[in-house]
């Protein structure tokens, strides 16, 4: 697959999922697009006003044969998602009509398209940066309302924005060294190296932060870990049920019941919230409750949050044996239960306390979890949710580092051109404005056809 390779065909793809559906839309971009579908549409004429959508019947290249009735819809060239001429063929949702239509299209020469060709032209017309692209596709691929505004908001070019601010500070902190290195005058030189490592820093933490948002995007992105552990029988599977909502996990006055890992996903303030129940912890012969134990080990490591699973009354027996990476909280269960003395002590100790049976303080531990998960601030939007992006951030920030290190040590002007030159080629390389063909190929291989 090779887009750069297949630049002037015209295109066309079926641009709706395909199967029984309402209505389907094929989609042509390219030169041609508007000829070729005035063989089949002979109402549809050559001088169509842009945006503008008209009616008529879709006939076979001899005009012996009716397909169907269509809506054809017009975009002029530098006004159309890909900025090429576009045309959409609206038809009846059937794969047969699709099929004839496409066939028809294909055979006066127009080209199927490769996945997210449209969009991938689009990018290469300038329409949109890679950033933009690829939250075209981040945008269609988001399971949740959150994911789903921050998508959005890269494509209307938030973060472009923000990384184009950083990289003209750059290129002007550039200029200004490449000045110094041409007057050679050692009072500039030194007045100019504090202000200089002043500059650099600051734009350091502009990249920092932004790159520090990846974590929030990973957790929107793949979700949020919450692992229930805790000992036989303190009701972790009776809390998971009543946190998601539903009978997930089996639960029995038996200790030694949940003997698998229980995964159901749940989306609480729009953020996709993963929970996990497990084996309860506790030495055991049990071969089977062994190896639930050693998964209850496993996904704790993986875990984003720990909720360590107390029964009323009783004592935090049970002690982690390894650092835990992830957030751990207390939660104290069976409060029905509890006594009046022993629920004030738990508050105090500020560890939650809820009753599955009863529903207490079920909601309340839902919109914490949501809140630590991905909190929200004034910048909410400005996060970075793709690993390409984030690479070339991280990549930035350590070429940001050696520049500042050049700049204290005064190593020279000269290295620290170079390395303020290497940030710069990472933010364009983030922004597309550097690529070779296999970053392409990998990136709009991801998309759908039609995209
Ligand atoms: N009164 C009361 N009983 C509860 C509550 N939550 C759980 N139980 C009871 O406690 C017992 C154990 O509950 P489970 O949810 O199966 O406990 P578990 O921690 O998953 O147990 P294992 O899977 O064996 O480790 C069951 O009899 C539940 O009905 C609660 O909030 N109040
Ligand atoms: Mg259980």
């Amino acid at each position: 697959m090779a887009y750069l390779d297949q630049d002037e065909d015209t295109i066309c793809a079926l641009a709706t999922p395909s199967g029984v559906s309402g209505i389907a839309v094929i989609r042509l971009s390219g030169d041609r697009s508007v000829a070729l579908v005035r063989e089949c549409c002979r109402f549809f004429r050559q001088e169509n006003p842009s945006h503008r959508a008209s009616v008529g019947l879709f006939r076979n290249r001899e005009g012996s044969r009716v397909i169907d009735e269509v809506v054809v819809t017009y975009f002029e060239e530098g006004k159309s998602y890909t900025g090429e001429e576009v045309v959409e063929i609206s038809c009846h949702g059937n794969p047969v009509i699709v099929s004839e239509i496409l066939g028809e299209i294909v055979d006066l020469g127009a080209r199927l398209a490769l996945p997210g060709e449209f969009t991938f032209r689009a990018f290469k017309n300038g329409r949109m940066d890679l950033v933009q692209a690829e939250s075209v596709l981040s945008l269609m691929e988001a399971r949740s309302a959150r994911i789903k505004e921050v998508a959005v908001e890269q494509l209307r070019g938030r973060l472009s924005e923000r990384v184009q601010v950083i990289r003209s500070k750059l290129i002007n902190l550039a200029a200004r060294i490449e000045v110094n290195l041409d007057l050679l005058s050692d009072e500039i030189v030194g007045t100019s190296a504090s202000s200089l490592k002043r500059e650099l820093i600051l734009s350091q933490n502009e990249i920092l932060e932004l790159l520090a948002s990846f974590q929030s995007g990973r957790i929107l992105n793949e979700g949020f870990r919450v692992v229930l552990v805790g000992e036989p029988n303190v009701g972790k599977s009776s809390l998971l049920n009543a946190l998601v909502g539903e009978e997930r996990s089996i639960v029995t006055e038996i200790p030694g019941t949940t003997r698998d890992v229980v995964e159901k996903e749940i989306v609480s303030e729009g953020v996709r919230i993963i929970f996990c129940d497990t084996a309860g912890l506790h030495e055991t012969e049990d071969v089977v409750e062994r190896l639930g134990i050693q998964r209850s080990y496993e996904e704790i490591r993986r875990a984003d949050l720990v909720l360590h699973v107390i029964e009323n009354g009783s004592d935090e027996k049970f002690q982690f044996e390894e650092k835990l990476s992830a957030k751990l909280w207390s939660v104290r269960t069976k409060s029905d239960l509890m006594s009046n003395e022993n629920w004030r002590l738990s508050e105090k100790a500020g560890v939650f306390v809820v009753s599955s049976k009863m529903g207490w303080g079920i909601d309340q531990l839902k919109k914490e979890i949501a809140k630590v998960a991905v909190p929200r601030d004034p910048e909410e939007c400005l996060i970075v949710i793709n690993a390409r992006q984030a690479s070339l951030l991280s990549r930035s920030l350590e070429r940001m580092r050696a520049a500042v290190e050049v700049c204290e040590n005064q190593w020279g002007e000269e290295i620290l051109a170079f390395e303020v030159g290497q940030v710069i080629r990472c933010l364009c390389e983030m922004l597309g404005e550097e690529f070779n063909d296999q970053v392409i190929n990998e990136i709009f291989g991801q998309f759908c056809v039609g995209k």
